[in-house]
């Protein structure tokens, strides 16, 4: 009797332990990414503004904390890392909320903001110690392209390098960077290094990234911080570039090349970048993410043509590449990283009409789950979803040629006048050769729709999956 009554005891004390401990330890650290312009200020604006304006009109419906009516209230808390910059939500909602509402401006860098979420746990032996429970969640914004500069720190300044070169000398890039490509293959190596030189050039390598991703659409753009420099612009770290004859260079004069020669303080320079921006980000930011969201527009690409969305799928898989945790990874021997839940999200999906909606996941699952196939990811979770922060359009039929089709209409953002139309189909695959000649996606941009009642949350699409996925689980 006396064993039984002290097992017992050991049970409550341990259940009752372990329920104040998550209590206590109720704390979420989310990190959201993706390209410029993929929708993350948009993305975090609205999840910031779907919890903090929680109310019975909400569309939070695949939320379960909130469709078991256990949500109490969320609201912002002062954020924890006072060195970095501070996720401004008050602004995007001020430019969201206007008579003509516009869309947040770009942002560049990192920013983060803290959230405390009130709710009320499922377990009902917490209600000895306290009814309400209380997850913390810091949300961290910060750009794609330092992910994808990520495979520089498994690469030699000669891997990289021959590795841009092909990269330039493929079309779409080709066409605009033949003048740059003869700059830099008229230069001798080893002649002594002008910093003056190096600058010119690195700046008309750094105009390039500028029109392969601003003009061309396209996604693999390295260095990540020539286009998105912060703090560091102008700075000697930022002025390098690849140098693009190594084939005819002798093996033994690069290697004693010093740094005071052209090729050495080339590669002096991006020696540093990795050390000092890559390796960095990851050490300072990486490595405190709980769960991870990857935004990607993949509409755009499939608007700009094959050679965009080629791109993207290149992308995709060299930001996967932070990831793989398998024994051979760059990540797994240089740092260890917790991120135990993993979401691709396709944004925007609001350009696209309803039953599309399920091929624009589809798409995106393709080309996330291709190159998994060749990773290893044990102990990650992952998922994809078609989502709109933001949702800019309505759904509905239009009658054409006598059929009913399905359309979608808003405002065009370029002129404000109203606009009904079928954008096109999203495949469920990655297009194929007859996809390229046969359609053809209109993406056309959309004004944010007029807030009638400031109390309503934005309007969005998938939004409460998006947080069942990556919250659900601390909030039983
Ligand atoms: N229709 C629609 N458009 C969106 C949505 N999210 C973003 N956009 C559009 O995409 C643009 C870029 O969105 P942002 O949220 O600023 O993207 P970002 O990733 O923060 O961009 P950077 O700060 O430049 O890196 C917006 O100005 C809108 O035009 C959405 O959910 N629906
Ligand atoms: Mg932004």
């Amino acid at each position: 009797m006396a064993l039984l009554n002290s097992e017992k005891l050991k049970k409550i004390k341990h259940q009752a332990s372990s329920a104040l401990n998550r209590v206590i330890d109720q704390h979420v650290n989310l990190a959201v990414t993706g390209l410029s312009r993929s929708g993350k200020t948009a993305f975090i604006t609205s999840l910031i503004n779907q919890l903090i304006n929680e109310n019975s009109d909400s569309k939070l419906a695949f939320f379960d904390v909130v469709h078991q009516g256990r949500f109490i209230a969320a609201k912002r808390v002062p954020q924890k890392h006072f060195h970095i910059a501070r996720f401004d939500y008050d602004g995007a909602i001020a430019m969201l909320e206007k008579t003509q509402p516009s869309w947040p401006e770009p942002t560049a860098g990192i920013s983060e903001i803290r959230i405390a979420i009130r709710y009320r746990p499922k377990n009902s032996l917490l209600k000895y110690f306290d009814e309400m429970a209380t997850l913390y969640l810091d949300i961290t914004d910060y750009p794609g392209e330092w992910l994808l500069d990520l495979p520089l720190l498994n690469q030699t300044f000669e891997e990289w390098s021959q590795q841009m070169y092909q990269l330039l000398q493929q079309q779409p890039r080709k066409q605009y960077a033949q003048d740059f490509i003869a700059k830099v293959q008229q230069l001798d190596p080893f002649q002594s290094a002008d910093e003056e030189l190096l600058k010119t050039l690195s700046e008309e390598y750094t105009q390039l990234l500028h029109y392969f991703r601003e003009e061309l659409g396209l996604s693999v753009i390295q260095p990540g911080r020539f286009i998105l420099p912060g703090g560091l612009a102008n700075a000697p770290i930022l002025q390098f570039f690849p140098y693009l004859n190594f084939t005819d260079i002798d093996a033994n004069a690069y290697q004693n090349a010093t740094d005071d020669s052209l090729i050495g303080m080339l590669r002096a320079r991006f020696v540093e970048y990795k050390e000092r921006v890559v390796r960095k980000f990851y050490q300072q930011h990486f490595l405190r993410f709980d769960r991870q969201i990857v935004l990607a527009d993949c509409l755009t690409p499939l608007n700009k043509g094959i050679e965009s969305f080629a791109d993207l799928e290149l992308a995709i898989n060299l930001i996967l590449e932070s990831y793989n945790y398998g024994k051979s990874s760059i990540l797994s021997r240089l740092f260890s990283s917790k991120i135990d839940k993993l979401l691709f999200a396709a944004t925007k999906a609001d350009h696209v009409t309803p039953e599309q909606h399920e091929n624009l996941s589809a798409l995106l699952n393709q080309l996330v789950f291709q190159p998994k196939q060749k990773l290893s990811f044990d102990n990650l979770t992952m998922k994809t979803l078609s989502i709109a922060g933001i949702k800019a359009t309505s759904s509905g039929k239009a009658q054409y040629q006598g059929n009913s089709l399905p359309v979608i209409k808003g405002v065009k953002l370029n002129d404000q006048q109203p606009l009904t139309l079928f954008p096109g189909l999203v495949p469920s695959q990655l297009p194929d050769q007859d996809y390229w000649q046969n359609n053809h996606f209109n993406f056309v941009e959309f004004a944010p729709q007029v807030k009638t009642n400031p109390c309503q949350p934005l309007p969005h699409i998938r939004m409460d999956q998006v947080l069942q996925f990556l919250l659900g689980d601390k909030m039983k």
